[in-house]
């Protein structure tokens, strides 16, 4: 594909990174596709972007060095599901939802759950190494992760990893490969772990004056020995929009937590998160699910999130940095000070349970952007103050690239350059992302 109007559709993805138009396009639809494109991508020394949904955050799909996008969303096959052995194994065009289905129709589970799930694919979620709100009980994408087909710029295919849940056979390649963010692979097929659908599910609201009360009843709700699959929390700035949204909540809350626990004993655990919840500072309700449609309602409001937020300004830029629970509200009010420091609007939401939070700075005039930039460096500072670090889901990219060094040291920086060159030498895998200046079109 090399029409203008088509390749303008690759040059983008839900990030704000500008990138490059991609000279070509490959609409690949088989692994010999992936192998020949990567082949003529070495021959020729032209940059690769590889690309499945193009939802990531990140600019993880954008081209920023021109040359050819590979684009693996027609390989959309659910290949496999191995109900003896609890695996599935899928091409890298299956959007994630569409997966939970399939598998839950069989009475499996898959849990990563990226709120995007309806429309973001699993060669994202592998490159990005996604999480999501069940990734407090479940883990993330690599959690779920046993083996790999992936295709090496040059054209050579590795099978990495195995179909058992146990196995340790040499170095640990999946691990390496998933959440590479499309620098030294592209992968055609993943084997993943499947579990049995968990039989229960039980879902409350528990509703708080201000977000330091609602992140005190989190930690006390973990020390109550209860582990919620999920526990999400929302600030005043984000229940706002929920309300705008159309969503009612109750004007008393400035902050909420939506609390899911599943499995036999639900009933009872969400009882006991509720008893907790009330008992917490700064307690205005708990609301229990009645029923299923109630539950559904509730996480079309969490889910919904992302979209909702960036219609209240002409730019939103998400953050998704992680810090120790015990420092959840010391990152809030941080996060405050820097919106009152800069003058930047900001809200907050995200996956408190593993302190994993999305600060969203808002901007409508460009000349905020040096503003924000600033916003963004002292959050990104505050987070590895606190013993924390700068991804927690949505990859480092284009976006963070340059605060890569704050967390991490020279000499891991130049361990995993060289790690690097051994899967691509030529730098032509994914261009300008994770590394700070690296490679063609770096940031
Ligand atoms: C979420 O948790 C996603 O909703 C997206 O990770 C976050 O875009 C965002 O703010
Ligand atoms: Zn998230």
């Amino acid at each position: 594909m090399t029409g203008s109007d088509a390749l303008a559709t690759y040059a983008t993805d839900e990030s704000d990174v500008e990138g490059r138009m991609p000279d070509a396009v490959v609409l690949a639809t088989s692994g010999e596709d992936v192998a020949a494109t990567l082949a003529v991508a070495d021959e020729w020394g032209v940059p690769v972007t590889p690309r499945a949904g193009g939802t990531g955050r990140t600019g993880g799909a954008v081209p920023v060095a021109g040359g050819i996008v590979l684009a693996t969303h027609g390989l959309a096959r659910i290949k496999e599901i191995d109900r003896a052995n609890l695996i599935a194994v899928v091409e890298p065009g299956v959007v994630t939802g569409d997966l939970h289905a399939a598998v839950e129709r069989e009475g499996l589970f898959y849990a990563p759950d990226p709120n995007s799930l309806d429309s973001c694919m699993i060669g994202g979620n592998l490159a990005e190494n996604a999480g999501g709100p069940r990734a407090f009980k479940y883990g993330v994408t690599r959690d779920w992760v046993l083996g790999l087909e992936a295709h090496l710029v040059g054209g050579r295919t590795l099978r990495v990893g195995k179909r058992t849940v146990k196995g340790v056979t040499g170095y640990d390649l999946t691990a390496l490969l998933v959440g590479s963010e499309g620098t030294l692979a592209v992968f055609t097929e993943a084997t993943l772990r499947l579990v049995p659908k968990p039989p229960l599910l039980a879902t409350a609201l528990a509703l708080f004056t201000d977000v330091a009360s609602a992140a005190a009843a989190v930690g006390a709700i973990i020390e109550a020995g209860v582990v919620p699959r999920c526990l999400e929390m929302l600030d005043a700035a984000t229940l706002a929009a929920v309300r705008a949204a159309g969503v009612a909540v109750d004007l008393r809350a400035g902050a909420m937590l939506l609390i899911e626990v599943d499995g036999e004993a639900s009933e009872a655990a969400l009882l006991r998160v509720g008893e907790v919840a009330s008992a917490a500072a700064g307690s205005v309700d708990v609301v229990v699910a009645q029923d299923a449609a109630q539950r559904d309602r509730l996480w079309a409001a969490r889910r919904m999130l992302s979209r909702a937020t960036r219609k209240l300004a002409r730019h939103k830029l998400s953050e998704d940095v992680v810090v120790p629970r015990s420092k959840l509200a010391e990152l809030i009010a941080r996060t405050d000070e820097i919106g009152e420091a800069t003058g930047v609007r900001h809200l907050t939401y995200g996956h408190a349970g593993d302190g994993n939070m999305h600060v969203n700075f808002l901007w409508d005039d460009d000349a905020e952007r040096p503003s924000v930039d600033r916003a963004i460096g002292m959050l990104m500072r505050s987070t590895v103050d606190l013993g924390g670090t700068l991804s927690g889901e949505h990859g480092i990219g284009v976006s963070k690239a340059q605060y890569l060094p704050l967390e991490q040291s020279a000499e891991l920086i130049a361990l995993q350059r060289e790690i690097k060159h051994v899967f691509d030498p030529k730098e032509l895998l994914n261009p300008g992302k994770i590394f700070p200046n690296i490679g063609h079109g770096g940031c």
